[in-house]
């Protein structure tokens, strides 16, 4: 049995003044002390990063392309009411509300490492549901391969989106068996409250052996395929961001090693540590790519 975040910090620190300034809508409309999360063998027993900078260096290009630029302008983002389209190769396509797909009774704990492919990383913990519950109450159809995912197109509220660096809506996508393992999950929280805008409110996957640009933010459709689905990065860049994107320390970004990471908030000597492969969920995950040539399918 694992701790949660609540049993590990001390309440002083997640109580801090900080915690209540952070003040977006989402936050203000969160119950007093939010959600309580069941604690899950899946989490690290790492030391989650402190909730000042999980919701200070972002990356959500829809707010602009800078590490504070979504905290400081995702706030009006209207989280509810909000509804995730679940359509495709699907027995029960429709329009789900994110308080069915997760709702707080159901909310687990997931304390996971985050490897951002710029080579710096986190301990975050979510609360949220496994994808594979959600997909199982459309109910997935026998010829479905992959699962295509997309954000919220909206440049009233999203004012990254009118610059054009990435062809809106973000999309991103998993092959099914990917989506349907149990460390996929959809995160409707963190540190036992409700997401914060800037780390992809109300509802956002989770991938944590792949690199963060697969753990979509904001989303509004899930769509069973069965073709691979293009992806927002791979589409930009196909040599540098693949689709599988799965952390490895031994295939290098074509611009940067990935055999190192910058822990946020190590402080000035905490120095560098080693990228793990599939940032650590191997013994986990391995077996998904058993027999793939993963500098191919990178
Ligand atoms: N819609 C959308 N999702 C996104 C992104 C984005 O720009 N837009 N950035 C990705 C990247 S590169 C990372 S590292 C993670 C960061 O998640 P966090 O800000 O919650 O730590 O979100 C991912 N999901
Ligand atoms: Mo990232």
């Amino acid at each position: 049995m694992k701790l949660t975040w609540s049993q590990v910090t001390p309440q002083a620190h997640y109580l801090s003044r900080r915690v209540f300034l952070a003040g977006t809508a989402a936050l203000a409309a969160a119950p007093a002390f939010g959600l309580a999360g069941k604690a899950s063998p899946y989490s690290t027993d790492e030391a989650p990063n402190s909730f000042d900078e999980i919701t200070n260096y972002n990356n959500f290009y829809e707010f602009g392309t800078g590490k504070t630029d979504p905290a400081q302008y995702a706030g009006n983002l209207k989280t509810a009411p909000w509804s995730v389209a679940i359509d495709g190769m699907v027995d029960r396509p429709g329009s789900y509300g994110v308080e069915d797909l997760a709702p707080d009774s159901a909310l687990e704990e997931r304390i996971y490492r985050l490897r951002c492919v710029e080579a710096w990383s986190m301990v975050i913990p979510w609360l949220g549901v496994p994808l594979a519950g959600v997909l199982a109450k459309a109910g997935v159809q026998p010829g479905a391969k992959y699962v295509a995912f997309r954000t919220l197109e909206d440049p009233e509220q999203m004012p990254g989106q009118r610059a054009r660096i990435i062809d809106w809506p973000y999309r991103e996508g998993l092959r099914l068996d990917e989506a349907m393992h149990p460390l996929t999950i959809l995160a409707t929280g963190l540190y036992g409250k409700v997401l914060p805008n800037q780390n992809g409110a109300p509802i956002r996957l989770v991938v944590p052996w792949k690199y963060g640009f697969k753990s979509i933010k904001s989303v509004v459709a899930i769509t069973l395929t069965d073709k691979q689905p293009p992806t927002s990065w791979q589409a930009l860049q196909p040599r540098e961001y693949g689709f599988y994107a799965n952390v490895n320390p031994q295939v290098d970004h074509p611009r940067w090693s990935q055999a190192t990471e910058r822990r946020v908030g190590a402080g000035l000597f905490g120095g560098r540590q080693e990228t793990l492969m599939f940032n650590g969920y191997a013994d986990q995950v391995a077996g998904l790519y058993a027999g793939m040539d993963l500098r191919k399918f990178y």
